[in-house]
């Protein structure tokens, strides 16, 4: 481990758990680095990926009815990295605002978006909250009594686990002055649309899965060897969701600080879950975390939804 960049805090013990397990695991938001970043930014212009450009269209053409959601001189609170096309349609329109929040992990990356959004939208209070939004952050004390609206857009609710998804909801229901919250959430569709939107033709989601091995080799010395795995996407139809893997094309070993991690060939390293999910799914995760359904709005195709849920 010499010559490189300090690891993030908890990746080295996430990545030995991950890989201790009988189905190898890594956790989906290791992929983001500055390398993974860049490629998830190629990723939402692929001719494949729809999400991005659906919800953006979506937003565009309902912000009429986001905004009649909106209480007077309310906080948009927006979970994970935000700043993006999305957040300026809302930021556009959305003229009853008092204050935009970003809550991110990166402090550095967060500096960046306030200074932006600070010049373009001077009348708007930009607060920056640095953390986990799977740990317990929250909008800070000075905006007590201000009412609030969370805003978590991208379908990145999909990454999470049924149970993390609706304590994450939870929580945010908790939150003082909360109103309501605009969530984007990717449709159950046919598994061919499916899996081309998460293996496209250009191989860009591919170098995104592989990254999180280059990762592992570059911060935390790892040994992984990466002409020996492809990247795999699969549609489990039971779960609902899109796994991405990474497939061990040759019987190897790959070693990672004290610990060695064997794989036959064939063996798998799932590295993501990005679930779909129907209507009826939607209205029972949104009542399990403490949310009513008050409007879906979708495409003509329905291929995606911003869903406004009132608390
Ligand atoms: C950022 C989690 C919404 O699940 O579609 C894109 C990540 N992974 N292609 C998704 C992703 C592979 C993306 N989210």
């Amino acid at each position: 481990m010499d010559g490189t960049l300090a690891p993030a805090p908890d990746f080295l013990a996430s990545v030995l758990a991950g890989l201790g397990r009988a189905q190898k695991r890594l956790e989906a938001k290791w992929f983001y680095d500055a390398a993974g970043s860049a490629l998830f930014e190629e990723i939402t212009q692929l001719p494949e990926y729809y999400p991005t450009r659906t919800e953006a269209k979506i937003l565009r053409e309902s912000v009429g009815e986001i905004a009649a959601r909106v209480p007077e001189g309310a906080a948009l609170v927006e979970l994970g990295s935000g700043a993006s096309v999305k957040t300026r349609i809302l930021l556009d329109h959305l003229t009853q605002l008092s204050a935009y929040l970003p809550m991110d992990i990166s402090e550095a990356f967060l500096a960046e978006v306030a200074a932006g959004l600070a010049r373009d939208y001077p009348a708007l209070d930009i607060v920056p909250v640095a953390g986990d939004f799977m740990g317990d952050i929250a909008p800070p004390e000075q905006l007590a009594g201000v009412p609030k609206v969370a805003f978590f857009p991208g379908s990145t609710i999909g990454n999470l686990s049924e149970a993390d998804a609706v304590d994450l909801l939870a929580r945010v229901c908790g939150w003082d002055g909360i109103e309501g919250f605009i969530l984007g959430m990717d449709r159950v569709k046919d598994a061919a649309t499916l899996i081309a939107a998460y293996d496209d033709a250009a191989g860009v989601t591919a170098r995104f899965n592989l990254n999180v091995l280059a990762r592992i080799n570059r911060e935390l010395g790892g040994t992984f060897d990466l002409d020996a795995f492809r990247h795999e996407a699969r549609w489990n139809g039971e779960a609902e969701r899109i796994e991405m893997h990474l497939v061990a094309m040759r019987p190897l070993t790959a070693r990672v600080g004290p610990a060695e991690f064997i794989f036959a060939e064939g063996e798998s390293i799932h590295t993501e879950n990005s679930h779909k999910y129907t209507r009826t799914r939607m209205e029972e995760l949104a009542a399990r975390g403490g949310w009513r359904v008050e409007t879906v709005l979708s495409d003509a195709d329905e291929m995606f939804s911003v869903v406004l849920l009132a608390p």
